[in-house]
């Protein structure tokens, strides 16, 4: 069942020639991986020029979560730049395996794409951060013992979230609040002990994806933005349990918002 037992940048190759052939777009410039409470967002930032069923592409899955979008998309921006919308983002907790989980970010790459931006629906450790708000990705924490690249790839991740791109973002809105992002393997949410153990290691927002996307784009040489979006407070810091419904209505209730935030973001890219 796995399309994988071969070197992952060839099938990246063939989905990104795949790409090229479907949308008559050569090359693509930045790419998008549209995360829960994220998925509007795309309408703004151009014109839709091309969607593509992911599933199609060599290598790519039907997503898992009611909420996410099994679409990929062309969109030309107002200032003619070309921005490949990944909605079909495939979860570590799938079981795919790491391959599978970085494959949209290594095709973005193969489809010429210098600059990533990924964002995602998250728990927030700051009581401050109310569901709906954005918060810039500052930094990582890799918490799923597990690494997109294999043998002796010793990646540096200084700076791995541009700071650069974060510059930008703050020029957009200067009351952005950064954070440091910890990647769980979910697809549980955590335990109130959990959470306290990633403040204390430093997280400020916790989640199951973006980490290990982030450091296969730096591997293939993409300069990462990323922006969460606080759908919830993490377990125990809320008095009141986690429910998928409720990180659902979040994001929805802050969409407009972000969408807009995300489009002047891509926009000055
Ligand atoms: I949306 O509280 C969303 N995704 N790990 N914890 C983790 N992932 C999440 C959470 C959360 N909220």
């Amino acid at each position: 069942m796995n399309d994988f037992n071969e070197d992952p940048f060839h099938l990246a190759g063939q989905a990104a020639a795949a790409i090229a052939e479907q949308t008559g777009v050569a090359a693509h410039d930045i790419a998008l991986v549209l995360g829960s409470g994220w998925g509007e967002a795309s309408e703004l930032i151009g014109e839709t020029t091309h969607t593509l069923d992911a599933p199609t592409l060599p290598g790519f899955h039907s997503p898992a979560v009611v909420g996410h979008v099994g679409t990929i998309r062309s969109v030309l921006t107002p200032a003619g730049k070309r921005v490949l919308v990944l909605g079909a983002r495939t979860h570590f907790y799938e079981g795919k395996g790491v391959r599978s989980v970085v494959h949209g970010v290594r095709t973005a790459a193969a489809a010429g794409c210098t600059t990533l931006v990924l964002t995602n629906g998250c728990g927030g450790l700051n009581e401050a951060w109310t569901p709906g708000t954005p918060v810039l990705i500052s930094d990582h924490i890799n918490l799923t013992a597990a690494s997109p690249l294999e043998g002796p790839t010793f990646v540096d991740l200084t700076d791995l979230y541009s700071p650069r791109l974060r510059a930008i973002a703050h020029e957009v809105d200067p009351a952005l609040d950064e954070g440091v992002y910890a990647q769980f393997t979910g697809p549980h949410y955590e335990t109130p002990a959990e959470v306290q153990y990633a403040k204390r290691i430093g997280a400020d927002l916790v989640g199951m994806s973006t980490a290990l996307e982030a450091i296969a784009a730096r591997h293939a040489g993409l300069e990462v933005f990323g922006i969460s979006l606080v759908t919830n407070l993490a377990a125990g810091i809320s008095p009141v349990p986690l429910s998928h419904a409720e990180v659902i209505e979040a994001g929805q209730a802050a969409g407009p918002r972000i969408s807009k935030l995300l489009a002047d973001i891509v926009g000055r890219l």
